[in-house]
This record gives C-alpha cells, sequence and structure tokens, in this order.
C-alpha cells in the first residue's frame, strides 16, 4: 500500500470505540506475525509495513484507549508499558542505530485504527519532519 492509501483509510475511517481488527488479532482469530506477547501487550508486524522493521504494539485490553486523546490517568500504566516493550522489540529487533516511534491520533493524524497503538519503525534513515 502507498501512503496515499494509508492517508485515505484513515480519513474513510469514523473515530469510534467499535470492536477493531486488533481484537481479532489478539484472540488469534486471524493470523498475524507475533513479535512479542506478554500478559498486557501484544507486538506484531505491520501488514503494510513502511520500513524494513515495521512493529505495531497493542494494549490486549482496550479499556476504552481507542487514541492517545482519549488516554485518562487509569492507562498511565499501560501507556508507559507499550513504550517499554517497544525498546524491548526494537533491541530483539536489531536496531541498535537508531528507530522511530510513532502514535497516530485521530484523521489528521492518519489513524486508521481505533484501539491504541504505537507504530516501532526502523531498519532505514528515518526523515524529519515526518509527512
Ligand atoms: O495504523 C494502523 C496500522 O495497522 C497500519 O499501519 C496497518 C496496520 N494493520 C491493519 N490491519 C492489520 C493486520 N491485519 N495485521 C497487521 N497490521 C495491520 P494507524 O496508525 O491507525 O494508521
Amino acid at each position: 500500500a502507498t501512503s496515499s492509501d494509508e492517508k485515505a483509510a484513515a480519513l474513510s475511517t469514523t473515530p469510534s470505540d467499535s470492536p477493531t481488527i486488533f481484537d481479532k488479532i489478539i484472540s488469534k482469530e486471524i493470523p498475524s506475525n507475533i513479535v512479542y506477547e506478554d500478559e498486557k501487550a501484544l507486538a506484531f508486524r505491520d501488514i503494510s509495513p513502511q520500513a524494513p522493521t515495521h512493529i505495531i504494539i497493542i494494549p490486549k485490553v482496550k479499556d476504552g484507549l481507542t487514541r492517545l486523546s482519549n488516554a485518562e490517568e487509569r492507562h498511565v500504566e499501560i501507556l508507559g508499558h507499550l513504550l517499554y516493550i517497544a525498546k524491548l522489540v526494537a533491541k530483539q529487533e536489531s536496531l541498535d542505530n537508531g528507530f522511530r516511534i510513532v502514535i497516530n491520533d485521530g484523521p489528521l493524524g492518519c489513524q486508521s485504527v481505533y484501539h491504541l497503538h504505537v507504530h516501532l519503525l526502523g531498519g532505514r534513515q528515518m526523515n524529519w519532519p515526518p509527512g
């Protein structure tokens, strides 16, 4: 998929608290390439990688955390956990010279799946500003 496809997907998605494709990945109803799992979080390879390493890290229990802008005080622990898992997976993927963490929020942030997730991207030179 091209970045314009990603943008089209994001802009055609209505922000909501409905179940998403990530629930089916968590329940293993649909296959995914899981690279890390513990009791609270799951990390799997993005189906449309934007870098040689592109991994999605999600909380197993959404608990209203559709997007970062909906975060509440009770989510502080899981938010920290997701970032720590990103660091562990970066190490596991040998991203020793650096990597990029992204959380897309809402239509303007190009979010297409309303189950909060952290993108871990690496294996190539990243650019700034991002697109
Ligand atoms: O990112 C949502 C990301 O989720 C996007 O990069 C594609 C990825 N995605 C969507 N469906 C799947 C499946 N089935 N497996 C793996 N990855 C998937 P956003 O930040 O919402 O744009």
